[in-house]
């Protein structure tokens, strides 16, 4: 007899409801949720995929180690011990530990409940993480400007009337720092109330494609794009802060004047977008309507990505549409992470490359291979991976590939042998992903509806299996039992979040939640900015010195001679996640999405044809790859999607390796990046590109 499971996905952030159809461990469908409260029935296909996933043949069930450079399986008390007398001689030899969190452990909540101990136990007060290829800048300006690293606002989009993207793709990404399942739906919804999309990307992308107005922007210059906007409101009369000045500091008035010597005319030449463009972009922020601007990767992963993400939230405040219904919103979510955990910090560390970022404690992932590589006892000697796969991730990739191999102890917590884990010591792998309960906890506090959401493991863990959290917490006490350090209790996720759910203001239990398989609809976002900051005035902070300065810093920058080479940009399908579901057949189907966009002007020029194989060659590397003729990218702007390059020796992907691809991240540049958050910057990468068959002529 076969059973109906209702579950949420855990793959990306807007965390959709799906119904899990099971006979026995077989899995027979996996559908959207027509009645989850979040999702309405959405799903994208990644969904299905986790079939492929629970089931995949390549995924590892047992510790490996590596021997002689051969796997060999081993028992999970052999493994712990060992790494754990290790990781002391290590320690005794006062060699230096670090670990890397990848992006998955964001979505497996009971990582979150145990890695701290895990963390402790290894001696590290810092962490590596995705965090710094990614969204770091939105912690700085919110740490800062609201008081809490993870206090964000996000698009009311239900109820908003005029929406501006600018660097995101939520129908391909399905929204990042804002869950938002049913996005295509929303905005058709949006579009049918007479509402507009407008979207400002240097692809025509899946989003663009939906939009009312799409425009094109030179890689890497939205800065002058959002100044611009935000010129145009107070010199177009658009401002009105009314609403918020009892919730704003003295600082508001250093804005405008900061602003005010900037030209449109060079704004726009930098920028590529008309004046016109940028004023009416401005007007109707500033209409008498709910509006909001909203900007993601696009605009984060770039040198100025912090003060990007300053002026976003400028231009919401100055036109009214902060907190407001229909504008920007902050979610107040059944688990209120932002009130339970502390306001987080920046601050500024010593690395190898001078002072840098720390932000919640995470260090620039940009150093990584430096810190890896240098010659002195400050050299990492130790690393644990947990959920990552830098190689394909950061900047560089090929160098952090060769570095991993220098390592005296490497842990890799993974269910694959990948182009990370290939280099580890120790594979601690996990058990299916059916075989875990989910909790969308640093996902609530981004919704478009404040909810709540439990779904319990479908499957048993198969004997001799372990969840990431027993792993991670079993291994911590065994190194801190071999160090001779108090041991802890182990606290059971499922009794972290039932306390976590009681501590916040709706009060609900887990049993409570867990009773209800759609999820549990608190309602609409509501206007309660005032009630959530944590400033220590209980005000927004609207001029921070460094994003005063910052500002300078840009408009030194903007004469410029920006150099002729090509910009590349990144891309994501909505068939892939980052680096980790090209093993899935269900996705990997259809043509090879690992593709040089190229205009067909510049194509022309360098006489390739699209199917072609061309070099892409950057400051740090060169790869070869087939072309796409394409006139979605703009003039002088190509474009590969991240997370392939699955051809490197001794990976276990098998479904992967037929579609290889090469990586984005071996011409990626570390050396480039947001001063403000230590964020790598990973678009507008300078690039030549040329014919093969030109290069073999030359030869
Ligand atoms: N050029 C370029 N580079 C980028 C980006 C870009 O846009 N352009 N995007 C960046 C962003 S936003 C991110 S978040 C990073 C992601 O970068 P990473 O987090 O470093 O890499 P992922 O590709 O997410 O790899 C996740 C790894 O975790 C494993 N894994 C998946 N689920 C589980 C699990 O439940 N348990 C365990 N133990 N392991 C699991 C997978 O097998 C995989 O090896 O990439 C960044 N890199
Ligand atoms: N299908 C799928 N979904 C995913 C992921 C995935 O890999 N695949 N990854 C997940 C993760 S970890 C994250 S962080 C989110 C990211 O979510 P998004 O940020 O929505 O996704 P991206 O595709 O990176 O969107 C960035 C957009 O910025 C554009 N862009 C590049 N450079 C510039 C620039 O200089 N200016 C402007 N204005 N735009 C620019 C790119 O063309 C791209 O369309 O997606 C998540 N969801
Ligand atoms: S959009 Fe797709 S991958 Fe993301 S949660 Fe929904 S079904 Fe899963
Ligand atoms: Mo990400």
């Amino acid at each position: 007899m076969s059973q109906v499971h209702a579950r949420t996905c855990h793959i990306c952030e807007a965390n959709c409801g799906v119904l899990v159809e099971v006979e026995g461990r077989e899995i027979l469908s996996i559908k959207g949720n027509p009645d989850h409260v979040l999702s309405r029935g959405h799903i994208c296909p990644k969904a299905t995929a986790i079939a492929d996933l629970q089931d995949d043949p390549d995924r590892l069930h047992k510790p490996l180690k590596k021997v002689d450079g051969e796997w060999k399986e081993i028992g999970w008390e052999t493994a712990f011990q060992e790494i754990a007398v290790k990781l002391k001689d290590l320690k005794q030899a006062a060699a230096k530990p670090a670990m890397y969190m990848g992006n998955p452990s964001a979505h497996d909540y009971g990582i979150s409940t145990q890695v701290s101990t895990l963390r402790r136990a290894m001696g590290l007060k810092n962490i590596y993480s995705a965090s710094t290829l990614d969204q770091i800048p939105h912690h700085v300006v919110q740490y800062h400007m609201y008081g809490h690293v993870s206090l964000a606002a996000v698009p009311d989009i239900d109820r908003c009337q005029y929406l501006l993207i600018v660097g995101g793709n939520p129908a391909a990404s399905n929204g990042s720092i804002w869950t938002v399942p049913d996005f295509k739906k929303r905005v058709k919804e949006m579009q049918a109330r007479d509402g507009q999309l407008v979207v400002i990307d240097p692809r025509r992308t899946e989003t663009a494609k939906l939009a009312d107005a799409h425009h094109f922007v030179k890689p890497g210059t939205d800065t002058a794009l959002f100044i611009g906007i935000l010129k145009a409101v107070f010199d177009g009369g658009h401002a009105d802060i009314s609403r918020l000045e009892n919730i704003m500091d003295d600082s508001w008035s250093n804005i405008e004047p900061a602003i005010a010597g900037f030209d449109m005319a060079e704004l726009s030449a930098h920028c590529g977008i008309s004046v016109e463009d940028m004023e009416s972009m401005a007007a109707q922020l500033g209409a008498d309507q709910p509006a909001a601007i909203y900007g993601r990767m696009g605009v984060s992963v770039c040198e100025f990505g912090t003060l990007n993400q300053w002026l976003i939230q400028i231009i919401n405040i100055a036109t009214g549409n902060l907190d407001r219904e229909g504008g920007t919103m902050v979610p107040e979510p059944a688990l209120d992470t932002i009130n339970l955990v502390g306001r987080g910090s920046v601050r500024k560390i010593d690395t190898i490359r001078g002072e840098m970022p720390v932000v919640m404690g995470e260090l620039p992932t940009i150093t990584l291979a430096d810190e890896m590589l240098r010659d002195d006892e400050e050299r990492i000697r130790t690393l644990f991976v947990i959920t990552g796969n830098p190689v394909l991730s950061s900047p560089d990739g090929a160098r952090l590939d060769r570095a991993l191999e220098k390592l005296d102890l490497m842990v890799s917590f993974d269910m694959y042998v990948t182009e990370t884990s290939r280099h580890a010591d120790y594979i601690l792998p996990p058990c299916g992903p059916l075989e875990k309960d989910h909790y969308p906890f640093f996902f609530g506090p981004l919704a478009i509806r404040n909810y709540a959401s439990y779904s319990p493991a479908i499957f048993d863990i198969q004997d001799g299996e372990k969840a990431d959290w027993e792993i991670i917490a079993e291994l911590a006490r065994e190194i801190l039992a071999t160090d001779g350090q108090d041991v802890p209790n182990i606290r059971e996720p499922r009794d972290v979040l039932n306390n976590m759910l009681q501590s916040s203001p709706a009060g609900l239990t887990l049993a409570e939640v867990e009773a209800a398989p759609n999820g549990i609809d608190l309602g609409p976002l509501r206007s309660c900015m005032a009630d959530r900051l944590m400033t220590e005035d209980k005000l927004i902070q609207c001029a921070h010195p460094d994003f005063l300065a910052e500002l300078q810093r840009f408009a030194g920058s903007l004469g410029d001679e920006r150099s002729d080479m090509l910009r590349l940009i990144g891309r994501r399908h909505v068939r892939s996640n980052n680096s980790w579901l090209h093993n899935s057949k269900r996705l990997l189907k259809g043509p090879d999405r690992c593709t040089l966009m190229v205009h067909p002007d510049d194509a022309a020029d360098r006489g390739i044809s699209d199917g072609d194989m061309a070099a892409v060659e950057s400051r740090v590397n060169s790869v070869e790859i087939v072309v796409e003729v394409t006139d979605d990218v703009m003039p002088s702007v190509v474009s590969i999607p991240h997370g392939f390059g699955h051809g490197r020796d001794g990976v276990g992907l098998s479904v992967a390796a037929s579609k290889p691809g090469v990586s984005i991240n071996d011409l990626t540049d570390p050396t480039s990046f947001d001063p403000l958050s230590g964020n790598a910057v990973l678009n507008a990468t300078p690039v030549t590109v040329a014919a093969i068959q030109e290069l073999e002529a030359a030869e």
